[in-house]
């Protein structure tokens, strides 16, 4: 039996699927890491499960694949992997519409005000507030998204259901039936809301900066369901307080789990704690594919998704 380092978190399905095909040496759960790997290191053939490095690599001469839980691998360093020839496998297609959910969920929840008037009616003001507030409305509004990749056209298909007309920015046109900007701040001058998309890492860095998130405006709204790196976050949470910005609803946070106490409670803002794939069935099919891409590989050399 080959040998896998569990270098972080992993769902406990995927431990016990992986532990049928593998060895599993848990270094997450090692009390002294450096003592766990030095006694362990040279046996072990992949690794899977929270952030790998150089350093790390460095320790495992005998690596030869990283098999990531999600679909974003900004928690690899991909170059240091490739000059090692290490292969990095990832779990795209299987969370796409658990995120595409999400991420409509989001906007519903932000344009129609739910978890607000949920407060409101919870706590008692309904009778004395009499009528509900009115809101905006996703039907008729534009909606701009950033990365129209697999989980971004999930996005668009879902909204078009709800009657958004649909743009994107992208390194390409894709020739669909979305109108495509090359100019990320022209787009947000253009849309009502814009999704976030788009992988994590270097390349977007704070890709949605002050002057695009000006451009979204006092009546637009942004969506971010895919990294926190890829905003200017104090950028936005002084648009946000200074109404430059219409409204927020954010999966993702730049140093998540924690964020900025203005943050935490501005009243134009719906937080979720980085769910978009954390559905059972999604995530069961995400802990699968981890072990389908380890099995994939050292029974035939080849994994099934590896990312370069
Ligand atoms: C996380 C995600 O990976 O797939 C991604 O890129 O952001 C998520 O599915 C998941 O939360 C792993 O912990």
């Amino acid at each position: 039996m080959k040998n896998i380092l569990i270098a972080g978190n992993l769902p406990q399905d995927c431990l016990q699927l992986m532990s049928q095909h593998f060895t599993l040496f848990r270094l997450d759960v090692a009390e002294d890491k450096s003592a766990f790997l030095a006694e362990h290191a040279a046996q072990i053939d992949g690794v899977s499960g929270g952030s790998v490095d150089a350093d790390l690599m460095d320790k495992l001469p005998n690596l030869k694949i990283i098999a990531n839980f999600g679909v974003g691998y900004d928690n690899i360093d991909v170059e240091a992997a490739k000059t090692r020839n290490i292969v990095v496998t990832n779990t795209p297609n299987r969370l796409n519409a658990a995120v595409a959910e999400l991420a409509l969920g989001l906007m519903i929840a932000l344009a129609r005000r739910i978890p607000k008037n949920h407060e409101m009616v919870r706590n008692g003001h309904w009778p004395s507030v009499k009528r509900a507030p009115l809101t905006g409305q996703l039907a008729g509004a534009k909606l701009g998204i950033l990365g129209l990749g697999r989980i971004g056209k999930a996005i668009a298909k879902r909204a078009v259901v709800c009657d958004m007309e649909i743009s994107y920015f992208g390194r390409t046109d894709q020739q669909n039936d979305y109108r495509y900007f090359d100019d990320l701040t022209a787009m947000a001058h253009y849309v009502d809301w814009l999704v976030i998309i788009a992988p994590g890492g270097e390349g977007t860095e704070k890709l949605v900066n002050a002057e695009v998130i000006e451009a979204l405006g006092p009546d637009g709204h942004l969506v971010n369901i895919a990294r926190g790196s890829i905003v200017d976050e104090p950028a936005m949470i002084a648009a946000l307080e200074q109404g430059k910005l219409g409204g927020a609803a954010l999966d993702v946070f730049e140093n998540e789990p924690h964020m900025p106490d203005t943050l935490r409670n501005l009243p134009n803002v719906v937080l979720s704690p980085h769910a978009g794939s954390a559905t059972h069935v999604t995530r069961r099919q995400m802990g699968a594919q981890v072990v389908d891409n380890l099995v994939a590989f050292f029974d035939t050399g080849k994994a099934l998704d590896p990312v370069m």
